[in-house]
């Protein structure tokens, strides 16, 4: 996305990607940005930082990437906020992000996917079929977890894609038993990760790695809480853009980025100052990820006056929440305390899922939102089937709220903006 000064073909080349295709990409992602992000007004200067990101996305972070490889470091590239990032902290690894979030390369890849698989399994098969992924090609060992059944059974095709594909199972309920299968897999997980690194995993470099982690999450929790006030001190699009790089950045340099938002933002609301009038409608996204660069439904949102204040998701809360205990005096008791925490996130592949509702409503309170807006991607099973007991829910404790299913396509853009604008005149009614 950048206008770069630096040639990085010759890199991009040495990972084999197809050099036209992703001058494509770049040239469609970079109008987009421009479009959706540079327009907007009052930004947080610190937004600065992450606008350098992701002008760099593909560019400078891949040489650091590629450097590190070159330091006998290895890169670890993950479809899920299931896969705990401490452990391949410990071994001294890079861990990447490879969720997309746009339409590439689709007719070659409904051969072999069937066309009613959702928008981001798609995707994941449309950068790799496509060459356009720096970061897919830059891995190692790519992580694959079995969560819901298109992941799961679309895995084992790109098994065959991708060198060194590693299998996470995963269990489905939050039961003793469940607990006990997590915690095999992550033993499994931290195995094969030594084995690949030739690292062994002690106390102190998981205790290190857990700290690590745990600042860049509370770096974004720090920032969610900041957007309860009114005026919000940021955009939605700009707090959204902020999870996103989450997954891509150094988590030591971004956690830093992150905590100079958050002092800007907080001297922000002290002279109430933000990004929108106070009192602007103010709605929470909860439902499916949305990975780089799906932007599409929060600039429908944000372009009808009206602001996002959180996010229910992956690349949001739900991903973030709860911190990991560095309390243990063992590798095991870290472990325990690693998968105490990730089984705490409630995706709606569990079964049953209660949790989350409670966790939208929470969040709908604290953040002071004035409606809810539920996300799916089409044919997302889990998502799209919680969607209808949630909205009943919500909708019987008063809070507002939409249902709305799409893809990464722009052709339903229309049909949104009239169903949120709709939903924005009822909340406001
Ligand atoms: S922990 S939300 S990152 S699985 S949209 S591929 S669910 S059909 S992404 Fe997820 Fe891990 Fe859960 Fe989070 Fe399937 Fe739905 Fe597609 Fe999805």
């Amino acid at each position: 996305m950048s206008e770069a000064t630096v040639d990085y073909r010759p890199m991009w080349n040495e990972l084999g990607l197809n050099l036209e295709a992703h001058d494509e990409l770049l040239g469609v992602l970079s109008q987009s940005y421009s479009d959706i992000f540079m327009k907007q007004k009052n930004r947080p200067e610190g937004m600065a930082y992450f606008d350098f990101v992701m002008s760099e996305v593909h560019g400078l972070r891949i040489k650091e990437l590629m450097d590190a490889k070159r330091d006998g470091r290895k890169i670890i590239g993950t479809y899920c906020t299931f896969v705990p990032e401490e452990l391949v902290i410990a071994v001294d690894g890079v861990m990447v992000g490879l969720c997309a979030g746009a339409d590439f390369a689709l007719e070659e890849v409904e051969k072999i996917l069937p066309r009613n698989t959702c928008a981001l399994i798609k995707s994941t098969f449309g950068f790799k079929i496509g060459q356009v992924c720096p970061y897919l090609e830059a891995c190692d060992m790519v992580i694959g977890e079995n969560t819901c059944d298109g992941k799961k059974k679309a895995y084992e095709i790109l098994n065959n894609l991708v060198p060194n594909f590693y299998a996470m199972d995963m269990p489905q309920m939050k039961t003793a038993e469940g607990r006990v299968l997590l915690k095999s897999e992550y033993l499994k997980l931290m195995a094969k990760l030594e084995e690949l690194s030739g690292k062994t995993i002690t106390i102190e470099s998981l205790k290190k790695a857990i700290t690590i982690v745990n600042n860049k999450r509370a770096a974004v929790q720090r920032l969610a809480q900041l957007r309860h006030a009114d005026p919000a001190p940021v955009s939605g699009l700009d707090s959204l853009l902020i999870n996103q790089v989450y997954f891509y950045d150094n988590p030591v340099r971004f956690t830093e980025s992150v905590n100079k938002i958050c002092d800007e933002l907080e001297t922000r609301i002290t002279e109430n100052s933000g990004v929108y009038p106070t009192g602007t409608t103010r709605v929470l996204l909860s439902g499916c990820p949305m990975a780089v660069p799906n932007w599409k439904v929060p600039s429908i949102i944000e372009g009808m006056n009206a602001v996002i204040v959180g996010e229910e998701s992956c690349v949001g809360e739900r991903g973030f929440q709860g911190e990991v205990s560095t309390e243990g005096e063992t590798v095991n008791e870290l472990m325990d305390a690693i998968v105490d925490r990730y089984l705490q996130i409630d995706c709606a592949i569990f079964t049953p899922n209660s949790q989350r509702l409670e966790h939208i409503k929470e969040m709908a309170e604290k953040y002071k939102a004035d409606g809810i807006i539920l996300y799916s991607l089409n044919f997302c099973a889990p998502y799209l089937m919680e969607s209808f007991n949630i909205e009943k829910e919500l909708e019987n404790s008063g809070i507002p709220t939409l249902r709305i299913e799409t893809d990464y396509s722009q052709e339903d853009n229309g049909q949104l903006k009239t169903r949120i604008e709709a939903f924005i005149e009822r909340i406001n009614d």
